[in-house]
């Protein structure tokens, strides 16, 4: 095994490079992995079918030869106010939706690699001889928490996620795999950071949809992250009133957590809410009256008349475009259907309109969702 100080000196170099935090862990086969096969075959997991590959249930697996996971974090958690708090705007002519916090910028998968990759370019410098190293964000066939606990970084909250006693948990993760004998981070007798949840269950209270099924343990096909992003077809009913104006994942159980509430801001541009100036072309008295528009709180009726090239113009490198046009228009459609629009508004007729549209598509998804959103306005 490699000594210590090159592992010191990794962590040095991942700072260096921009990760508030970084640790080293054995690729080891870690006690919740055990419990995937169970959590898989309860359905869980919904449409996801890759998080069923066997080699997640195993780092040892995961790549040929692998000895090492290096895990960067890195903090999104940007000024802006929280989706709980009481005193965001709220304005019932003019709805907005939420896009969950870690999509208002550029794509987190984007910033990570660049930066792992940077790393990795650095151990090729440092450690002579032939190693192999991967970095991923996401990508892996590995859980990135259950190996940045074992990293030293944090605990698993009761909402599933990892926290860390002063960043909260509004961090993304990413993971080099490698071949490199590197020493632990935490030594042979020390343990993880301790679970700070205590009798804390906010998370689990707050979730509008009842996503965890006991502390701990997520049933994901009913988080409203998996509903606006990762389920393709329609949303279902029972859960489209509980989604309220979540557009594009949800922050709800990170908000109300209390390790959220001190937390350090970033002010990494990339991650800072993107903006677009007010569209100049074919306004009549009758259309959405201008104004810039943000990915913090957008405007529902902005976001349900995107067009596809709109749509590919705004979000590309956003992780918004994940879930395609179709999915954000479905999305909106139930957020308008929540939205308690009154009949006899400018906006209501304007939106009626663009909903009636939708309803005719060939498309059933939309037109059923526009439909949903119709029978629930009029
Ligand atoms: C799939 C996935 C999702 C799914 C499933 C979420 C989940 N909790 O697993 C969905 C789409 C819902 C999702 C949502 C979000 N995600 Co996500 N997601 C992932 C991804 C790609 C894989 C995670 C995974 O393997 N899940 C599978 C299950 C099996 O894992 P598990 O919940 O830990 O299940 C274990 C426990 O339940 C445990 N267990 C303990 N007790 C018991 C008891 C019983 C009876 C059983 C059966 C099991 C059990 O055993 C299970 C197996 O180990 C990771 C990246 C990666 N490669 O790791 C990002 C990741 C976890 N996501 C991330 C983020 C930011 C989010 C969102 C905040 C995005 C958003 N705002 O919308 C939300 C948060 C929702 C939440 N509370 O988790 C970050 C988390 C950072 C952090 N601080 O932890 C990650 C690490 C991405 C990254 N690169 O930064 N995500
Ligand atoms: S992200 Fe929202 S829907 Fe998903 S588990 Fe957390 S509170 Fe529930
Ligand atoms: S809200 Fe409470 S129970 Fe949930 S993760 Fe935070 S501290 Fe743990």
């Amino acid at each position: 095994m490699m000594p210590l100080a090159d592992t010191l000196w990794i962590v040095d170099q991942a700072k260096s490079l921009g990760f508030d935090l970084c640790g080293v862990v054995r690729a080891e086969q870690f006690p919740e992995l055990k419990r995937m096969p169970e959590w898989l075959a309860r359905g869980y997991a919904g449409e996801m079918k890759y998080l069923a590959d066997p080699r997640r249930s195993d780092p040892q697996t995961a790549m040929p030869g692998i000895r090492s996971a290096v895990v960067g974090l890195l903090n999104y958690n940007t000024a802006q106010p929280l989706s709980t708090d009481p005193a965001l705007p709220v304005d019932d002519s003019n709805p907005s939706g939420w896009i969950s916090r870690y999509a208002w910028g550029d794509d987190y998968h984007d910033v990570l690699r660049e930066r792992l990759d940077a790393l990795v370019e650095s151990l090729r410098e440092r450690f002579k001889g032939t190693f192999e190293a991967r970095s991923y964000v996401d990508t892996g066939p590995v859980q990135e928490r259950v190996l940045a606990k074992y990293a030293g970084l944090g605990w698993l909250g009761k909402n599933t996620l990892l926290l860390n006693q002063i960043l909260g948990s509004f961090f993304f993760l990413g993971v080099i795999l490698t071949t490199l004998d590197l020493e632990p981070t935490l030594g042979a007798n020390e343990l993880p950071p301790p679970d700070l949840c205590g009798s804390c269950r906010r998370c689990l209270d707050a979730c509008p949809t009842q996503a965890f099924v006991e502390p701990y343990v997520m049933d994901a096909r009913k988080c409203i992250s998996y509903l606006t992003i990762e389920l393709r077809g329609s949303i279902p009913e029972e859960f489209r009133e509980p989604m309220g104006n979540h557009v594009f994942g949800c922050d709800i159980c990170q908000d109300v957590c209390p390790w959220n509430r001190r937390a350090p801001i970033v002010t990494i541009p990339q991650f800072q809410p993107r903006g677009f100036p007010p569209p100049k072309e074919n306004l009549t008295e009758t259309s959405l009256p201008p104004q810039d528009e943000s990915l913090y709180l957008p405007r529902l009726e902005w976001l349900l008349g995107l067009s596809e090239a709109d749509f590919r113009e705004n979000f590309r490198g956003s992780p918004v475009k994940r879930t395609k046009w179709r999915g954000l228009i479905r999305n909106a459609c139930i957020a308008l259907g929540n939205a308690g629009l009154r009949p006899g508004t400018v906006a209501h007729d304007r939106i009626s309109d663009i909903l009636e549209r939708l309803a005719a598509s060939q498309d059933q998804v939309l037109a059923e969702s526009a439909s949903w959103a119709l029978s629930r306005i009029q």
